[in-house]
């Protein structure tokens, strides 16, 4: 059975806004528009054997990778809402070059941009497997009214003033963070609403998953080898061995880590020192989420939200999950 008696997104983010007398409501707007193109992706998404969406454009993105019908649709719906809204001045997306300053005269007045990675996971894709769109809020640091520059975007993560992730899953959930706490919001296909379902959530101090690429172990550096190896170990002070589970779309892996206790590495390789992940838009976001849920997030030496970014695709070491399992991985490869 529904139950109808739960807050929807439109409602909560109002309510949240009235906690701020002098909040305009455009973070609300923003979270609303965010909410519009997640269910339209939402219903490619699960429809989309029976028509033509699968597979690739045949382009390349900026990041070298083979563009998908659906990471497509996904950057244009998100982009598009945005565009459209009155709360966004401008974006940057992974499957974009450059930033994308909206020039008209609401837009510019904005106070807000936003940078997401439309469908993260798009191996996955094809073959019906969980896959999520990552999304954060930054304040300019322009002033209102001109168009928006690289220097709103390259901000460190600390500045960040909501993110949250979209999963397409066994249901589609949406999670998002302000500094007042994360809170997840089942879609309700019946009414095509986000609903309250997971109030205040917090990560659990510890878990036992470990999820991690186990193809590239032989291109980890020795200590992270050595730490996976004792994930694998009985061991009296972790609780091992871990189970480990790897989905290989972040947002899932993050989602279930989250919930049930856990931690993820994307460690730098030997042809990829700095891994895979890309700092802004895939690693700050969840970032700041696990640290608002009680969890860590570091590139392995520090703090990914205080990472100065010098470049708008640049990529990171990422490990992030549970206090207590990332302070044991940082024990252990100090
Ligand atoms: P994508 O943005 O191109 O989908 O890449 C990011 C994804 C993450 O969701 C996932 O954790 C990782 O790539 C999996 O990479 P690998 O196949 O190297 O383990
Ligand atoms: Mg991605």
């Amino acid at each position: 059975m529904v139950n109808r008696n739960v807050l929807t997104l439109d409602e909560f983010t109002l309510r949240e806004m009235h906690a701020f007398p002098r909040a305009t409501g455009e973070l609300a707007g923003l979270l609303r528009d965010i909410g519009l193109a997640a269910k339209r992706v939402n219903v490619e998404v699960n429809k989309a054997g029976l028509v033509d969406i699968l597979g690739n454009t045949g382009d390349i993105n900026a990041q070298g990778e083979e563009v998908k019908k659906l990471d497509e649709y996904a950057n244009s719906q998100f982009t598009g809402v945005l565009r459209h809204g009155i709360s966004c001045a401008g974006i940057a997306s992974e499957e974009l070059d450059d930033i994308v300053g909206f020039d008209n005269a609401i837009s510019r007045n904005s106070k807000y941009i936003c940078m997401f990675d439309p469908l993260d996971g798009s191996s996955n894709i094809d073959v019906n497997v969980s896959i999520g769109t990552i999304f954060t809020v930054y304040r300019r640091v322009t002033d209102t009214g001109a168009l928006v520059k690289r220097e709103d975007f390259l901000q460190p993560g600390i500045r960040q003033v909501a993110a949250g992730y979209i999963i397409y899953g066994s249901s589609t959930i949406l999670v998002y963070a302000t500094k007042r706490g994360v809170n997840g919001f089942t879609l309700d296909q019946s009414i095509g609403e986000f609903c309250l379902s997971h109030p205040g959530i917090h990560c659990p101090e510890s878990g036992k998953i470990y999820s991690v690429n186990h193809g590239n172990f032989f291109q980890f550096g020795t200590r992270v080898q050595q730490y996976l190896a004792d994930c694998q170990q009985k061991n009296e002070t972790n609780g091992g061995p871990y189970t480990q589970r790897y989905i290989g779309s972040m947002v899932a892996d993050v989602h279930r880590n989250l919930i049930k206790g856990g931690i993820f590495l994307y460690p730098g390789t030997q042809q990829r020192p700095n891994g895979k992940l890309r700092l802004l838009y895939e690693c700050n976001p969840l970032a700041y989420i696990i640290e608002i849920a009680g969890g860590k997030a570091t590139d392995g030496k520090q703090r990914i939200l205080e990472k100065e970014p010098a470049e708008l695709h640049e990529r990171s070491p990422f490990f992030i999950g549970s206090k207590k399992m990332m302070e044991e991985f940082e024990d252990e490869t100090k």
